[in-house]
């Protein structure tokens, strides 16, 4: 490493696994400021998660609800355009649209779905669906990828989140999600999307059954694919929130283990330039933690509009976030917080 060549999977474990915190803190943020200097980035953003009915059963999930549960939702258009109407005049740049993967509806549908929240809010970006989401609603409609993920761009899609992506590791992929699409899916969706000119992020789900060597292929499997097509704007660890799903009896990893975790995704990940901590996901103080391990993006402000999280036994139940809280958390850190587009071109700030 100090001689600038690539970690390998053999060296990333010794790391991993010996290396003290203070020293992977160190590396990481050396990294962090070669890319981003001392900038953390953060967005004015809310999420549309329009149903929690779901074709898939993860075991993680704890969002999902079978039809006719008093706790399933299924919005309407209607519905979808009135939560939109709100953020009117908000300053908003990204709906990030993303929810159960439908029994029903069809690609025809979503693509109606962002026309008409871009009507509503035509200043801000769309970043909407999985990719297990799309795969599903391009297969079902019978079209290649390319061309289903044409009619999602022309509708309006600008950039792909990155959920879905679970551990890449096919066997324990298939004892945590064993009728979800699978990872080749994933990649032929992300891989895609790159060709065709759209930014995408990734995410990896650790700390439930995996081990260390898997986490380190799944991060060598995406610095695989962003040598090929370079679309991959930022990367996400998901922590395995361990509230109401069918393996709670797993516990949570502790808040070391999620510290050497996002340093370890900064080192390995050299190509991708922005690693992002979920606030929603690690909480608050956890985030502002992981500022001193190499992230260098912190999402956005929210506005409770996200159930992902707070289902899954995360500490804030409303989660929202103000600007105001948010450069207070990144200057404690020693940064300085800038807000940026869904392709990370910075807001100036207008005063
Ligand atoms: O794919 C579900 C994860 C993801 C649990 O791209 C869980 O900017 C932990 O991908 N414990 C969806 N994680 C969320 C996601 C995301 C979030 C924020 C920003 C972006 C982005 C993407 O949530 C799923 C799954 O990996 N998830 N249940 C759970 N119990």
């Amino acid at each position: 490493m100090a001689s600038g060549e690539r970690l390998s999977a053999s060296d990333a474990l010794i790391l991993w696994e010996q290396a003290p915190l203070w020293r992977l803190g160190e590396l990481a943020v050396a990294r962090k400021r070669a890319v981003s200097g001392d900038k953390v980035f953060y967005n004015k953003n809310f999420h549309i998660e329009p149903t929690n009915l779901c074709v898939f059963n993860c075991k993680f999930c704890s969002f999902r609800r079978p039809k006719g549960s008093p706790e399933a939702w299924d919005m309407s258009m209607e519905q979808v355009e009135e939560l939109v109407r709100r953020y009117v005049g908000s300053g908003s740049t990204e709906m990030h649209i993303v929810g159960g993967v439908h029994p029903e509806h069809g690609i025809e549908y979503y693509c109606d779905m962002i026309r008409r929240v871009k009507a509503i809010l035509p200043e801000a970006a769309v970043k909407a669906f999985t990719a297990i989401e799309l795969s599903y609603m391009i297969r079902k409609a019978g079209l290649t990828t390319e061309q289903g993920l044409r009619m999602l761009i022309d509708a309006g899609m600008e950039a792909i989140p990155g959920g879905g992506a679970e551990i890449f590791d096919e066997k324990i992929r298939l004892k945590i999600c064993p009728d979800k699409g699978s990872t080749a899916e994933w990649f032929e969706v992300h891989d895609t999307a790159h060709r065709l000119g759209i930014k995408t992020n990734a995410t990896m789900l650790y700390g439930h059954i995996e081990g260390v060597e898997h986490r380190i292929d799944h991060l060598l499997r995406l610095r695989e694919q962003q040598d090929k097509t370079g679309g991959f704007n930022a990367f996400i660890p998901l922590k395995y929130r361990n509230f109401g799903n069918s393996m709670s009896e797993i516990g949570e990893v502790p808040i070391v283990d999620d510290l050497r975790t996002l340093a370890m995704s900064r080192l390995l990940l050299d190509n991708v330039p922005h690693i992002k901590a979920y606030w929603v996901m690690y909480g608050k103080q956890t985030t502002e933690m992981a500022l001193a391990f190499g992230a260098d993006d912190i999402d956005g402000t929210i506005d409770d509009s996200t159930k992902i999280y707070s289902m899954a036994g995360a500490d804030d139940k409303r989660p929202k976030m103000s600007v105001a809280e948010m450069k207070e958390m990144v200057a404690r850190a020693g940064f300085r917080a800038v807000e940026r587009d869904t392709h990370y071109n910075e807001i100036e700030e207008t005063l």
